[in-house]
């Protein structure tokens, strides 16, 4: 301490250096807003203590500082980051102590970097690890019996905040966790299973105190506890701010809270819509996440004139070649302000990360490309390549001019934030690397289109695995289209689709013609799945049997193989 009575104590979050992701200044002052985390930990600082903050996006640090203790946090993909900046202090002997999402999943990691590890929230450690400091008895690893409180939390220090060099720095906090259990998603790991709402009295004073009517609820899951939720908005309306969070689809499908939101001042939510599959969906435990309500939950948002920032993951096990344009053109058909793109990353801790490992699938563990936009991990149907152009692509296209125009024009208003907005994240989109557009995209799409039945007589009902020996006439009963369900894996090079409805001989012709188009390609080898296909037509199963797409045998079905007889 030099010769200082007071006890200094300098609280560090690392920048993410990176050619495409990291932000300039400006990017930061458009869209950025500071975390919690440093401001909450300064709070929690007792009063005799000078408490400084450093965000290194927005300003260099000061290796050289007079400090007595440095406390670092971090992401996963800012665990590199967060070393070097110990390494440097270290080497002063100024000791460290790093907590957050990284340190909290891998403190052994952390701790070979660190002098002492934070596990979980510091609310219950930090003025005892500060006290342990004092008395020269630091320990290396802290971790809190339990979770914290949620009552009395000092209000964050956000006038430690550089607060010009953000777009706002009023960020709140009103509950901690989520109900659900995603399995790539950090915030069950961290808080467990719990979902916990500080008293709404103590927020809204903490809202109340903000300067300027614009404020970011950074909870994980703002709706996670309805009746809460409920309470929370109508005692804001009054303060007639406007805010932004995140909330999970279930919010959607509330109309009285979703109407409660708007009339409390939401102007923008981010919403986990993740994928269009429900098979991958299922796959992540997200299965909560309704596909075939998709439509009408974004057109409830913005029939109250909320902006949908839609997060979206690539790289699921089920997503094909078709992913990228498939899920672009949702975005552009249901006009989604913000469409947020993402590559599946497997964060240490998480299900997901044990699942991948476990089957062999992690590319490596250079957390610093652990970032949502790098591919670590082997996909199922793509290769490695593929699905990191596909996403650059999706990134850069999402954000052409063209694709902005097709998404902004709503018939509310905010026209221009909705615009500003979409030219601050093309900004960023830009710098993303060149991609491209898969070139089975097209074709995938085009095999997806449902086919018209044209003739209902003549159909012969399918039973389980069997065709009904007697001919069953079943005439308005039967579904009137064909749908296709195509999944193409490129390691295999083999494109199963799935058949659902009905099939009669003109279907059975356009089926045939598809596929005949597709093996141009490099597809080589087509599985059919019949079963799903309630009724053909006599002249459908003769001509599929023909080209050698359907086998029959004592009345069984089977799935039909490609074939180049298909060209015959
Ligand atoms: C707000 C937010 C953002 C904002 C960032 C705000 C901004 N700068 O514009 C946005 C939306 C942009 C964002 C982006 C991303 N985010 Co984010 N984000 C959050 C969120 C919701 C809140 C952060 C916060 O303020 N928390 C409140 C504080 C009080 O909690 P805390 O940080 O955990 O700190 C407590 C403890 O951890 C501990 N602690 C933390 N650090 C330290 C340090 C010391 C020394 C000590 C003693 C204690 C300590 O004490 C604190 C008090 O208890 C968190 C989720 C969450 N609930 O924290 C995700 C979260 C941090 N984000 C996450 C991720 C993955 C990302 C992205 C990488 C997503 C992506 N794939 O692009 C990007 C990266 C952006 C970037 N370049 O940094 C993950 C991190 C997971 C991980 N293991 O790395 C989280 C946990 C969410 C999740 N779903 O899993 N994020
Ligand atoms: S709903 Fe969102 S916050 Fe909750 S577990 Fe799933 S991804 Fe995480």
């Amino acid at each position: 301490m030099h010769g200082r009575t007071c006890l200094r104590i300098r609280l560090i979050d690392p920048a993410y250096e990176h050619p495409y992701i990291s932000h300039s200044q400006k990017v930061i002052k458009n869209i950025w807003f500071a975390h919690l985390t440093l401001t909450t930990l300064a709070a929690l600082t007792p009063p005799d203590i000078e408490v400084k903050i450093t965000d290194e996006n927005v300003e260099p640090i000061d290796f050289e500082e007079d400090v007595d203790l440095v406390g670092v946090t971090g992401m996963v993909m800012h665990a590199p980051r967060a070393y070097q900046i110990a390494q440097r202090f270290r080497q002063r002997g100024i000791p460290v102590v790093m907590g957050g999402p990284h340190a909290s999943s891998l403190p052994l990691e952390a701790k070979e970097h660190v002098d002492v590890v934070v596990i979980g929230e510091a609310e219950n450690v930090w003025e005892g690890l500060i006290e342990d400091f004092k008395n020269g008895c630091l320990k290396p690893f802290y971790k809190a019996d339990g979770f914290c409180s949620m009552e009395k939390l000092p209000f964050p220090r956000l006038d430690l905040l550089r607060k010009d060099e953000y777009m706002t720095i009023n960020c709140v906090q009103t509950t901690r966790g989520c109900p659900h259990q995603c399995d790539f998603c950090h915030v069950t790991h961290f808080f467990g299973k719990t979902y916990r709402c500080r008293p709404v009295d103590e927020v809204i004073e903490e809202v109340k105190r903000l300067e300027g009517d614009f404020l970011v609820f950074i909870d994980d899951n703002i709706a996670g506890n309805r009746r809460y939720a409920k309470e929370l908005f109508t005692r804001l309306k009054p303060l007639k701010k406007k805010w932004a969070s995140q909330a999970s689809m279930t919010l959607t499908r509330d109309p009285e809270l979703l109407k409660l939101a708007a009339e409390s001042g939401c102007v923008s939510l981010f919403i986990g819509v993740e994928s269009l599959s429900s098979e991958n969906l299922k796959d992540v435990n997200k299965a909560f996440n309704q596909v075939h309500q998709f439509e009408e939950a974004m057109k409830a948002v913005h029939d109250h004139d909320i902006m949908v920032v839609a997060g979206l993951i690539f790289g699921l096990d089920h997503d094909d070649e078709g992913v990228f344009e498939r899920t672009l053109r949702f975005c552009e058909r249901n006009r989604i302000e913000l469409p947020s793109f993402f590559l599946l990353t497997p964060l240490p801790g998480t299900p997901l990360f044990q699942r991948m490992e476990s089957e062999g699938r992690l590319l490596h563990k250079d957390w610093a490309q652990y970032n949502g936009a790098t591919v670590v991990f082997k996909p199922r149907l793509m290769t490695e390549e593929t699905l990191q152009r596909g996403f650059n692509w999706a990134c850069k296209e999402a954000y052409s001019w063209g694709s902005i125009f097709k998404r902004v024009f709503h018939p509310q208003q905010r026209f221009f934030t909705r615009v500003l907005s979409n030219v601050a994240y093309r900004r960023i989109a830009q710098r993303t690397p060149e991609g491209y557009l898969p070139s089975l995209s097209r074709i995938l799409q085009k095999m997806n289109d449902t086919i018209p039945l044209q003739n209902t007589r003549d159909l012969i009902q399918q039973v389980g695995e069997k065709i009904a020996e007697k001919k069953l006439l079943i005439g308005q009963k039967a579904a009137d289209t064909l749908k296709l369900y195509s999944i193409y894996n490129e390691r295999l090079k083999t494109l199963f689709v799935r058949l659902e409805g009905s099939i009669d001989r003109e279907g059975a012709k356009e089926l045939v013609k598809r596929l005949k188009g597709v093996l141009n390609v490099e597809i080589q080898k087509v599985i059919l799945d019949f079963k799903d296909v309630g009724a053909f037509s006599s002249e459908a199963i003769v001509l599929l049997s023909k080209k050698g797409l359907l086998q029959t045998e004592e009345g069984k079905l089977w799935m039909a193989v490609n074939t180049p007889s298909i060209n015959d």
